[in-house]
């Protein structure tokens, strides 16, 4: 439906699930195995014939990897050298026990305000594979972001053969406008962001836009060698097909676990996730694109990105690269046919430990539906205002972050009456939504 395209829930909702996360520990008081420093400072960044301002990690588009083992506990130090406040959220790190250094703006900290620093402590699990970081504050993730590459423990290897090379592969999503004046006036009005302009993988948009072809990303390939593609989806609202012309992929992970590993000629990749993919160079040594674009319904960018793969050696290299056949926007068997191959990789040395009793059950909806205006018309549907629900409640931020109200007892920031399940009970996949669910009452509710 139309409003679904509306906002990426994920990162308007998804900060409330971490409440559960309400247990301390001063058990992880162990030195950490290294400290790097970062600075958020703006750089000036050219694309699609025009230089802006962007947000950045030390001057980089997209920000610098986090290199790490499983296990490690690592410490950035993050400086913020920009006109904003910033938190930095470690995606996919589960963190268990450490919640003060997970990142969401005003749920677990109050952002680093301009001037200032804070070190995260990083605790790595069970994570093994591609992750990502992002900022937490407004939209700054759209340029504040990078890879967590979490190699396996010294002196264990992959669950499938060590690949030759491997290559982060960052997709984000390009705005010619500021992207927090982009965000603040959907705020304000109460319509749906912009679209993006263009799509980019490795900060470049690729050959299919206006003035980019210079910059576009290339990979060489030897021939007979395979490749491991970290793909990392950190566009902001799109869903998208990737994939390498005439060349085959095998998923083997995603979102920092090992999958069973299947064969597959496209992936589809949300934004937030990530996937590790093997590539083998057995195809006429030539060029060929590498290309994604949306899956998507209604208002959406329908723009694609390209980088080339490259093999080395000598041959007539065609005038133009190889181009592959990705599925349609609106291919949803192709959605179904990809994400229903996605399991486990459950194997004796990577166990799923998942929990076969439990002494809670939740039971959420997530939706963006509407609200009203006020006195004025907001530029929502229907004079409304676009609005983001779980449980058909819309999260309303607090001047203190609620795990500091949790920890240290500050009466009224929020309610601890947050559902288990749903008030009404209806078709939840359904197109159609009954009158009552469509406007959430707002609050800020934990479940503790
Ligand atoms: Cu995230």
């Amino acid at each position: 439906m139309e409003l679904k395209q509306s906002l990426n829930l994920k990162y308007f909702l998804g900060v409330l699930l971490l409440l559960n996360m309400f247990a301390f520990s001063m058990a992880n008081k162990t030195i950490p195995t290294s400290s790097i420093n970062w600075v958020i400072t703006e750089a000036k960044y050219t694309r699609l014939c025009s230089t802006k301002k962007i947000l950045t990690v030390n001057g980089l588009f997209p920000g610098p990897p986090l290199y790490v083992h499983k296990g490690d506990r690592v410490i950035v130090n993050v400086r913020n050298q920009a006109k904003y406040n910033i938190t930095i959220h470690w995606h996919g790190v589960k963190q268990p026990r450490n919640p003060w250094s997970d990142g969401p703006e005003y749920v677990t900290q109050c952002p680093i305000k301009p001037g200032a620093s804070f070190s995260y402590h990083i605790i790595f699990s069970t994570e093994e594979g591609t992750l990502w970081w992002h900022a937490h504050s407004d939209w700054s993730r759209a340029t504040v972001h990078g890879p967590i590459i979490v190699y396996p423990k010294f002196g264990t290897t992959y669950p499938f053969p060590k690949p030759y090379a491997e290559f982060p592969i960052v997709l984000a999503s390009w705005f010619k406008g500021d992207v927090m004046e982009i965000i603040q006036t959907a705020l304000e009005t109460g319509a749906e962001p912009n679209k993006s302009d263009a799509f980019t993988i490795n900060g470049q948009p690729g050959d299919l836009y206006n003035c980019s072809k210079q910059g576009t990303f290339r990979m060489l390939f030897d021939y007979g060698k395979t490749y491991l593609l970290r793909i990392i989806n950190s566009i902001m609202n799109e869903e998208v097909f990737f994939m390498v012309a005439h060349h085959n992929l095998r998923v083997v992970g995603m979102d920092g676990a090992y999958v069973k590993p299947f064969k597959t000629n496209y992936i589809m990749i949300t934004p937030g996730q990530a996937m590790d993919v093997l590539i083998t160079a057995n195809q006429s040594p030539s060029h060929y694109y590498m290309a994604a674009r949306a899956y998507a319904g209604v208002v959406y960018d329908n723009t694609t990105t390209t980088a080339i793969v490259q093999y080395s050696g000598n041959y007539t290299a065609p005038s133009t690269p190889l181009f592959p056949n990705l599925p349609n926007y609106t291919d949803i068997n192709a959605v179904t046919n990809f994400t229903k191959r996605l399991r486990a990789l459950a194997s004796k040395e990577h166990p799923i430990d998942v929990p076969k009793s439990f002494d809670t059950e939740l039971f959420m909806t997530i939706f963006v539906g509407t609200c009203p205006c006020g006195d004025t018309s907001c530029s929502g549907p229907n004079g409304t205002r676009l609005t983001a629900s779980l449980t058909n409640i819309s999260y309303e931020q607090q001047e203190v972050d609620i795990l500091q109200a949790y920890y240290k007892k500050i009466k009224g920031i929020y309610t601890q009456d947050f559902p288990s399940k749903p008030h009404y009970v209806f078709n939840y996949t359904a197109d159609d939504l009954p009158d009552n669910v469509l406007t959430p009452t707002r609050g800020t509710k934990v479940k503790v």
